[in-house]
């Protein structure tokens, strides 16, 4: 797969019938797209500029916008208020003031009820706003978030966030002034599962890395990060009962390099700290191809009961777990349920991709008994999209990652699948996957399934994307990056930005929110906010990026 020859760009037109769509207000739209148009209001995002950014020029674009009135203006008297006893809200609160003083220099309280200064109200009854929805009204007087969840207050603070001006993100102190334009945003996410997947098995990322990958996907409203945990080149997760996967089989990577794992205690961290940015944790252990690591670790496993040395290359499809013998079980059971012990939220992913070294029939065998597992240890399974080709139980979800040179039958396979329950995460290869090269300069990452611009990541629509499926049937989208060529957060942050937004905005904003014209805008408008998080993203030539 990996070599195969990168294929040409279809481009695919997104009908603009959903800009005229226009399920937002007259004064939304100017907030979300044509007010965003002008290149010259860019300027006033700079030191020297007065004016706030306009309401509604965020990532993702927010579902209602209306401009209206003066804006609020942070100052040294900024208090900022949480007005619920609720101990998560009190900690969105400072978590709130934590990003916001180094840059502004204000003391920022963090009390309680009050008339003015920057509200974090949590309201149980405000059933409007969903699970995750949330409510920002801003005036002189006060900027006002209001949501039912925490989830949703948390996500209002990124919005909140990326309404000030790009500085405020320096970890150093700079001028204002601080304004928020006036008016009130409404907004609520389109799906329930948006999703980044970070691939830890062909280069190994430290738990510094991957909380700094969490830090900007909460930037953009994710509420999934996918952790690719194993695969040939390296087991990255201890597991008491089978210790050998993590310290032998974990010893090395792509290149040669020395590899590693997480200890039981590292990953409970990196668990605590995404779910402290409201992201769920989705373990995948790849089965049962892509389990080199694993056969090379206990011999027991092979089926001729020969452990193949350790693999550093970046080939695809040659290891299979042996689907007859009863030891695969045991382990596959044991795996799991340490697994799921680590794990709080709701699903696991047992991949099923590229088993081209296992039979169909011991696919299906070994597939079925796997998803059984994992029902028993109480969560909900998410295989790669070729799980459709087993029997998927009542409730599985799978993962598409199919692209513009995927077979009619395979296609089919999975919509029909999709119409009779099977939910589906959209992960398009030639769309989403970000360790596609943008073009044929990149000096990183992959180009199997064609060149992935930012514009081709972000104009497609989850709901009618693939052929057949119920629109219903779409959980969410998930953009995933695979490590074979990258090395460090460097690399990730060059090949995640500026496409992951666009994905993630996909997930967020409503389809009438969509229109390629008025998103480049927005996006160019992260550029200097990239630079201050010390992103060194990807200048495409096809966004208008903003004076740094
Ligand atoms: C494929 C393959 C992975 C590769 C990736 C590289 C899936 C689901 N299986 O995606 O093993 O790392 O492409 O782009």
């Amino acid at each position: 797969m990996l070599a195969a020859p990168g294929v040409g760009i279809r481009r695919v037109a997104l009908p603009r019938l959903l800009g005229s769509l226009l399920l937002v207000t007259a004064a939304g739209v100017s907030g979300v797209g044509a007010a965003q148009s002008g290149a010259a209001a860019d300027s006033r995002s700079t030191p020297t500029g007065t004016s706030p950014r306009p309401l509604g020029r965020t990532v993702p674009a927010p579902a209602r916008v209306k401009p209206a009135g003066s804006p609020y203006s942070l100052t040294a008297k900024t208090a900022i208020r949480v007005e619920s006893d609720s101990a998560e809200a009190r900690r969105i609160g400072d978590y709130l003031a934590g990003l916001l003083r180094p840059s502004t220099g204000h003391p920022l309280p963090v009390t309680g009820r009050g008339a003015d200064g920057i509200r974090l109200r949590l309201d149980p009854q405000d059933g409007g706003a969903g699970d995750e929805g949330y409510t920002l009204r801003s005036d002189p007087e006060s900027v006002t978030l209001t949501a039912r969840t925490p989830a949703g207050l948390f996500h209002g603070v990124q919005t909140l966030r990326q309404l000030l001006p790009a500085r405020v993100e320096e970890k150093s102190r700079q001028k204002g002034p601080w304004q928020v334009a006036g008016g009130t945003i409404e907004d609520v996410p389109r799906y329930a599962y948006r999703s980044a997947m970070l691939d830890v098995s062909r280069h190994f990322f430290s738990v510094a890395e991957v909380k700094r990958y969490i830090d900007q996907l909460a930037l953009y409203k994710l509420n999934t990060l996918h952790l690719h945990l194993s695969d040939d080149q390296g087991w990255r997760i201890a597991i008491d009962s089978w210790p050998r996967l993590a310290t032998y089989g974990g010893r090395t990577e792509v290149g040669g390099g020395t590899g590693g794992h997480y200890t039981k205690d590292d990953y409970k961290e990196i668990v605590r700290y995404a779910s402290s940015r409201y992201l769920e944790v989705v373990p995948e252990i790849d089965l049962p191809g892509h389990t080199n690591a694993a056969l090379a670790s206990y011999a027991e496993l092979n089926c001729d009961g020969v452990a193949p040395p350790l693999y550093t290359g970046t080939d695809v499809g040659f290891s299979s777990l042996c689907v007859p013998k009863a030891v695969t079980y045991g382990f596959v059971d044991d795996v799991i349920r340490e697994l799921a012990a680590l794990t709080p939220g709701k699903y696991l992913h047992i991949g099923g991709d590229e088993a081209h070294s296992t039979s169909h029939d011991d696919y299906v065998t070994f597939m079925n008994k796997a998803q059984a597992v994992v029902g028993r240890y109480g969560k909900t399974v998410i295989g790669w999209h070729q799980l459709t080709g087993a029997t998927p139980v009542a409730g599985a979800v799978a993962q598409y990652w199919g692209y513009d040179r995927t077979g009619a039958a395979e296609r089919e396979q999975v919509a029909a699948a999709a119409a009779k329950g099977t939910k589906l995460v959209l992960s398009p290869a030639d769309r989403s996957y970000l360790d596609m090269k943008y073009d044929k300069d990149t000096e990183l990452g992959l180009s199997w399934a064609g060149y992935v611009s930012v514009r081709r990541s972000y104009d497609w629509d989850p709901a009618v994307y693939l052929d057949g499926a119920p629109a219903g049937s779409v959980l969410g989208v998930e953009a995933p990056l695979w490590s074979e060529t990258l090395t460090n957060s460097d690399e990730i942050e060059r090949m995640a930005f500026p496409r992951l937004p666009g994905v993630a905005e996909l997930g967020w904003s409503p389809a009438s929110t969509h229109d390629w014209d008025a998103y480049k805008v927005r996006l160019g408008a992260q550029g200097p906010r990239f630079s201050a998080l010390g992103i060194d993203y990807y200048r495409a030539p096809e966004v208008p990026w903003a004076a740094e």
